[in-house]
């Protein structure tokens, strides 16, 4: 008998996103997309990897659907890759593309499980990139009618969507950092890139939802807890400032129709980022839940006025008290109890899904060929030891995604970083279920942790 029991209903998850599992980079009229672009380039990825054929899911989905329902998932997060649905981002659908999620859904649904689709996990049409990417203020537009279209195929057999992944992210790496697709540095492409991803959200979330009423949607936020480097004033003042940039800068104009205090001080960012009269009562949307992505904390300490954020070569990240995976990440699960009670508390108790959390190491096959990742085990019992005395204290968590079901391209680092339940042969790409995947359908079976 499980420990740690969980609510009755609570879905048992695993993720994954189109771009990092697919492959079929060009096939059935799929369009060339921002990642296929940047890994293609040289000196983009480590060891040159892309993700041309990555897990080769685009021709293996039934086997990827068959180890869910082996695990006893009752849902199954993925994304859709907008050029494989508008191979240039506008007009004409491509049936193929259409085809193949429409097959992905229906083996799910035979498989009883939840299909839980993310509508962009990354991977723009290179074409909208050509014409200015996500700064430019007209690709919301484009990307409510792809989610319109996709709700419109969709939507009779899928009702739980996620609008993005990890806006900030995608923004911030892409737009400022430059390391991830499309690759470009520029400190006011960033902050247009901001403002047209909320547009784009609060859009297509009412064009989703003048389809079809009922759906659920929401998105998965990447949030990280930011506490102070040091016990004084100064670096707690500045862990205020750094939580309210990284975690409220997409959350807050959807569920209260403003960015926070740290765009709005000075004015400039205001301005850099092309708000408009009336643009925050378009981005405003009733989310029907709060997707959580959260792997670790920030320690934070105060900076000198002239810091310069975008010259730094990342974003600050993690501490070091606690363990480490073999990324680098620091094993923290009080960070995930913290963000969940934050957000329970400071946005009106919504609904939450974990929609991403989980942890790389590179424990392989054994002579005998099982895979003993025991420090995947040890990482999910503290995190999900986390989440339970979140919903103890009243945060309203309806699930858990594992991230990852399947070992797959990790952005920049390529395939080095392993994240799965299941090991796949960078060779065959075979699955083979690890321990951990194991020891996670034991969870899902019982509903709750081991003792
Ligand atoms: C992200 C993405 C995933 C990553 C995972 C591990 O958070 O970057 O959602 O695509 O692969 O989080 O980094």
């Amino acid at each position: 008998m499980a420990r740690l029991r969980f609510p009755d209903g609570f879905h048992w998850g695993a993720a994954t996103a189109s771009y990092q599992i697919e492959g079929g980079w060009n096939e059935d009229g799929k369009g060339e997309s921002i990642w296929d672009r940047f890994a293609h380039a040289p000196g983009n990825v480590k060891n040159g990897e892309h993700g041309d054929v990555a897990c080769d899911t685009y021709h293996r989905f039934a086997e990827d659907v068959a180890i869910a329902k082996e695990l006893g998932l009752t849902s199954y997060r993925f994304s859709i890759a907008w050029p494989r649905i508008q191979p240039s981002g506008r007009g004409v659908v491509n049936p193929k593309g259409l085809d193949f999620y429409r097959a992905l859904v229906d083996a799910l649904l035979d498989a009883g499980i939840r299909p839980f689709p993310t509508l962009y996990h990354w991977d723009l049409p290179q074409a909208l990139e050509d014409a200015g990417g996500w700064p430019e203020r007209d690709l919301a537009g484009r990307f409510a009618d792809y989610a319109e279209g996709v709700t419109r195929a969709l939507g009779d057999r899928v009702s739980d969507w996620m609008v993005f992944n990890e806006p900030n992210v995608f923004t911030a790496c892409g737009y400022l950092m430059g390391i991830h697709a499309p690759g470009r540095r520029s400190l006011p492409d960033f902050l247009r890139a901001v403002h047209t991803v909320n547009r784009a959200h609060g859009l297509a979330f009412h064009a989703m939802k003048a389809v079809r009423g009922d759906l659920r949607i929401g998105t998965a936020f990447s949030f990280t807890d930011c506490q102070p480097a040091c016990d004084n004033d100064a670096d707690a003042s500045a862990a205020g400032r750094w939580h309210r940039f990284v975690n409220e800068m997409f959350i807050g104009p959807t569920l209260r129709g403003a960015y926070p205090d740290v765009f709005r001080e000075g004015g400039a960012p205001l301005e850099a980022m092309d708000v408009r009269e009336g643009d925050l009562a378009e981005v405003r949307a009733a989310l029907d839940f709060v997707g959580v992505n959260l792997y670790t904390r920030t320690l934070i300490e105060d900076a000198p006025e002239d810091a310069n954020l975008g010259a730094r070569p990342a974003l600050p990240f993690g501490g070091n008290e606690g363990a480490k995976t073999d990324f680098g990440w620091e094993v923290w699960p009080e960070a995930l109890y913290n963000v969940l009670v934050w957000l329970a508390r400071d946005f009106d108790n919504p609904v939450l899904e974990i929609t991403e959390n989980g942890c790389s190491y590179g424990d392989g096959p054994d002579a005998d060929g099982v895979v003993r990742d025991t420090r995947r085990i040890d990482f999910y019992r503290g995190y999900l030891e986390a989440v339970h005395r979140a919903i103890g204290d009243g945060a309203d968590v309806r699930g858990y995604h594992a991230w990852s079901l399947l070992d797959n391209f990790e952005w920049a680092e390529g395939y080095e970083q392993r994240f799965g339940l299941v090991w796949v042969d960078p060779q065959t790409r075979d699955r083979t279920i690890k321990e951990s995947g194991r020891w996670y359908a034991q969870v899902a079976a019982e509903n709750g942790v081991d003792g």
